[in-house]
């Protein structure tokens, strides 16, 4: 890890240059970043504002308020030329962009105003009950068992029963949603041994995900045929409409299982925020935000310049890349107080875990209500998760995962 401190300034006040920004030489994609960020997090945040990352000549941030700042400028810092690695302005994307996440305005307004209201707290409303019901039928089946895996048998298992339904889903192909998000999340990073590894099965997987995106294929009532109906209408157009069910099941299957595996692992590290939650399960929802803070499931997102851009007191150049480490922001101490500590008891809100600005994440609500049930039904019925073994990190270019994570789960 090297660090050049910038130069002295000048007497006489020059437009700063990219020799202002300190560099470092660390792969932040490396198997060792990716298994433990933290340390590196901290480097990130101590070496400056904006740091130049020399093994892919692109800019990162990692403070919290320089993250937050670009993620509000989306005329500065714009996703219509991908929001990974790879410059859509010279590179062809791997699959079609997405029409929420991948473009700026005017285009990506159409698709966020439709999605928006049938994702919206009100329209969820009519999912509530069944889902809590779910969740309780499901945590019966978890007490039955000794020891589970928190990651498979809680965090993977709850969300595929409840979502894809909600989506309206045909039963065929969803074994494909969770290996297509793990592709989808590795190809923002660069095109290393996570991504080769998925290349094999990534066409006949996209083939079907894209197949499940079919008008003829999704039930009537669900939120795939809320998009479709909106073409009808006319606020967007019927080759739209595939496009932006497909950002449902890109966006809303892993992020939410590697969340819920990341707050299973914050009661696991911190056993006393369980008998917090215990104590008033009213708390699941703040518990569930507390995690995307603390796990960050998805750690990064990149923008590209759309010209020169101060950044304090460096510049971005147009055209460049900018990584922002959503999960550093989240870790900030110049931000959050011993941030490291899953805490019930903070005020997590305004995290950059969902994003912020334009493109804050439009399916938070259904997120949350998927939490909220499972933790609701937990904390009513387990009185103590205990380990029952070492967990094990999955790597994923993006996102910050688990593979397995033994437990026992003690009835109350
Ligand atoms: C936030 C996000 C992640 C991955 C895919 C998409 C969105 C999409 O819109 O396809």
């Amino acid at each position: 890890m090297s660090m050049h401190a910038p130069p002295v300034p000048p007497l006489a006040a020059t437009a700063p240059t990219t020799s202002d920004v300190p560099t470092m030489d660390v792969d932040p994609f490396s198997d060792e970043v990716l298994v433990d960020p933290l340390p590196f997090h901290e480097a990130l945040r101590e070496t400056g504002p904006l740091v130049l990352l020399e093994r892919y000549g692109i800019y990162g941030m990692g403070r919290y308020e320089e993250v937050h700042a670009a993620l509000v400028d989306w005329q500065g810092f714009q996703s219509a030329a991908g929001v990974g690695l790879s410059n859509f302005r010279r590179e062809t994307p791997w699959r079609p962009p997405s029409l929420l996440l991948e473009t700026d305005p005017p285009h990506h307004d159409a698709p966020r105003h439709v999605l928006e209201p049938i994702l919206a707290p009100r329209s969820l409303r009519r999912l509530r009950e069944r889902w809590a019901a779910a969740a309780e039928t499901f945590v019966d089946e978890l007490l039955e068992r000794e020891e589970v895996d928190a990651v498979r048998d809680i965090a993977e298992t709850f969300p595929l029963r409840v979502f894809p339904d909600a989506v309206g889903l045909p039963q065929e192909g969803r074994q494909h949603l969770l290996p297509y998000g793990d592709h989808l999340f590795n190809a923002f990073g660069p095109d290393n041994h996570l991504v080769e590894k998925g290349k094999a099965r990534i066409g006949a997987i996209a083939a079907s995900v894209d197949a499940q995106c079919r008008r003829d294929v999704l039930s009537p009532d669900g939120f795939g045929a809320q998009i479709w109906a909106a073409a009808d209408r006319g606020d967007i157009t019927h080759a739209q409409a595939p496009t932006i069910v497909r950002s449902l099941l890109s966006a809303g299957v892993d992020t939410t299982v590697h969340a819920l595996g990341g707050v299973l692992q914050g009661f696991l590290r911190f056993p006393d925020q369980w008998q917090v939650l215990r104590a008033q399960p009213s708390r699941a929802r703040v518990a569930f935000d507390e995690a995307i803070r603390w796990e960050s499931p998805v750690q990064t997102f990149f923008r590209t310049a759309t010209r020169d851009i101060a950044v304090a007191g460096g510049v971005v150049p147009e055209g460049e890349k900018i990584l922002m480490f959503l999960g550093s922001a989240n870790h900030d101490p110049r931000r959050w107080h011993d941030p490291d500590r899953f805490d019930l008891d903070r005020d997590p809100s305004g995290h950059v875990g969902f994003g912020m600005g334009i493109h804050q994440c439009v399916g938070q609500h259904v997120a949350r209500l998927e939490a909220e049930s499972l933790l609701h039904a937990l904390a009513r019925r387990v009185e103590r998760i205990e380990p029952a073994g070492e967990p094990r990190r999955h790597l994923n270019n993006t996102m910050r995962a688990w593979a397995s994570m033994p437990v026992r789960l003690v009835a109350a």
